[in-house]
């Protein structure tokens, strides 16, 4: 047939995009069509997305995508945890926080005294992160938007709503959540219960390839839209796009979705809730087709980005990545490694506690070289970065029983030729790079089966990425010793 013509939203927490994909059999090819700028705004003290703004962008980069094309399909992925709450006449109530806004603070030593840590951990088998949605809602208690909420909807569920009108929780998403049942593959209303948030707000759940409904007339006269076109719910958590789009073939993987955030981990069929997954404290999210995403959080390239944003705001020169990455290349290896998923990274870079700052203080305290210059700054963060993803990527697999034969790297990251480089050395393993647009690559596949393209299963879309993306490998290379590094830096725990 002819081939399929569909728009991929993508919205990382640092830049959002939206793409124009066509497929035909044998052929998938992307093309960028509109790239914005995306972060938290503080306001005082709180910390916001602009989703209006993000709504403005989709309308802009749909409008491009139809005005040159035919259009079947619409899918929006973006990052998890977060949500608005929709008033009794569908109106957003408030503005949306930034899961890096303060208000979580201690919250989840709070909730773990009336649900203990082991239960949590057995329903919904996540990672305890201090911004996981069931923290913010805790953390809403007693707000006014929260009391009047009808409906809770994760960012993408709101941006689709705004498009169409329908509301539900696409389930990939739904399980970042820590209100959902990863085995049940429901909501956990008796948790929401217990923890003292309102269960009726959680909207009907969904699964990727499912049709949200049509673009509405209001919209699609805004838009120029030719025909009707559907919104089709796809793996909306990003990271669950991006795996979809991991170009893995028959050899044993592990991948590290690389952004903002590094999600470091494996693909399963089954979550895996043992003692010993909780006390790794391994997140199972939930990923298209009902498959398990066994990974990690790590802190990732947002370290260096915000190390960029300080240097840059302060007026520095050179500051720019190649020179940055150039420079860190040069410098000398492993020489200070510090805990990259250490709490006092996750908060914005300001200009009273820059990021350089706090990634100097954590070498001080760890009793490791502080680094004198800005390459060898960069060099710590990225030597700290693989030594992470060496750890995690060695107990997600003992935590699975499994033996890696290779690491894919997708995502903005999968361009950072010497963070591939030092991840396959510290890993041991090959690394195979790219493609940088896994999440909005994953998000088109799945579009494109519901609407007819015969991709069957995962397997065969990751065929069709292999097939029409280049990618890089990274032999692993001896001669550094990252046994040491990492001992050094449990001695400093
Ligand atoms: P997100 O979706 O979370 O916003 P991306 O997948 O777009 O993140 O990845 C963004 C990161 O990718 C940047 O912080 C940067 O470190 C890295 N990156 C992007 N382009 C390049 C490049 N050309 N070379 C090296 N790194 C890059
Ligand atoms: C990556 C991501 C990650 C979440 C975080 C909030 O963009 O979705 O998987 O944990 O953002």
């Amino acid at each position: 047939g002819a081939p399929l013509r569909v728009a991929a939203v993508d919205l990382g927490a640092t830049s959002g995009r939206v793409m124009a994909a066509t497929v035909a059999p044998g052929h998938l090819a992307l093309t960028e069509v509109h790239r914005f700028a995306n972060g938290a705004v503080p306001v005082r003290g709180s910390l916001y997305w602009d989703v209006v703004g993000l709504h403005r962008e989709v309308l802009a980069g749909l409008r491009a995508v139809a005005r040159s094309g035919p259009l079947h399909g619409i899918g929006i992925d973006s990052w998890a945890v977060d949500y608005g709450l929709l008033d009794r006449d569908g109106a957003l109530l408030g503005n949306v926080h930034s899961h890096r806004d303060r208000r979580t603070d201690g919250v989840a030593a709070e909730v773990l005294r009336t649900v203990p840590a082991e239960e949590l951990y057995a329903v919904t088998g996540l990672q305890q992160l201090p911004f996981n949605t069931i923290y913010q809602l805790v953390a809403a208690r007693g707000t006014a938007a929260l009391e009047s909420a009808e409906t809770l909807l994760l960012l993408p569920d709101l941006l689709a709503y705004w498009l169409t009108g329908e509301v539900g929780a696409e389930r990939t998403n739904a399980s970042t959540t820590q209100l959902y049942d990863v085995s049940a593959r429901e909501w956990s209303t008796d948790l929401a219960r217990r923890v003292g948030v309102p269960w009726a707000i959680l909207p009907p759940l969904r699964d990727a390839g499912d049709r949200i409904g049509w673009v509405s007339p209001d919209v699609a006269a805004g838009l120029d839209l030719a025909q009707d076109v559907p919104v089709i719910a796809v793996g909306s958590h990003d990271t669950a796009s991006a795996v979809v789009g991991v170009p893995a073939g028959e050899e044993e993987f592990g991948y590290i979705s690389s952004g903002t955030w590094s999600l470091v981990g494996l693909e399963l069929e089954k979550p895996v809730l043992s003692e010993a997954a909780r006390v790794a404290d391994f997140t199972n999210e939930g990923g298209v087709d009902g498959t398990v995403r066994l990974l990690k959080n790590v802190m990732g390239l947002w370290v260096l980005s915000e190390c960029v944003r300080s240097w840059t705001e302060q007026g520095l020169a050179g500051t720019d990545l190649p020179t940055l990455l150039a420079g860190a290349g040069e410098a000398p290896a492993l020489r200070t490694v510090v805990d990259i998923n250490d709490p006092a990274l996750l908060a914005p870079s300001t200009a009273l506690d820059p990021m350089p700052d706090r990634v100097v203080a954590l070498a001080a305290r760890a009793g490791e070289p502080v680094p004198e210059h800005r390459m060898a700054l960069v060099r710590c963060v990225l030597d700290s970065l693989a030594l992470a993803y060496r750890r995690h990527l060695r107990t997600a697999a003992d935590l699975a029983g499994r033996r890696l034969e290779v690491v894919h790297v997708v995502g903005g990251g999968s361009q950072n030729a010497l963070l591939c480089q030092l991840t396959a050395d510290a890993c041991g393993l090959p690394v195979l790079a790219g493609p940088a647009e896994a999440a909005a690559l994953g998000n088109v596949l799945v579009q494109a089966r519901t609407l007819g393209a015969d991709l069957p299963d995962l397997a065969a879309m990751r065929t069709l990425v292999r097939a029409t993306h280049g990618l890089r490998r990274h032999e692993p290379r001896g001669g550094h010793d990252w046994d040491a590094a990492e001992a050094r830096l449990d001695a400093a725990r």
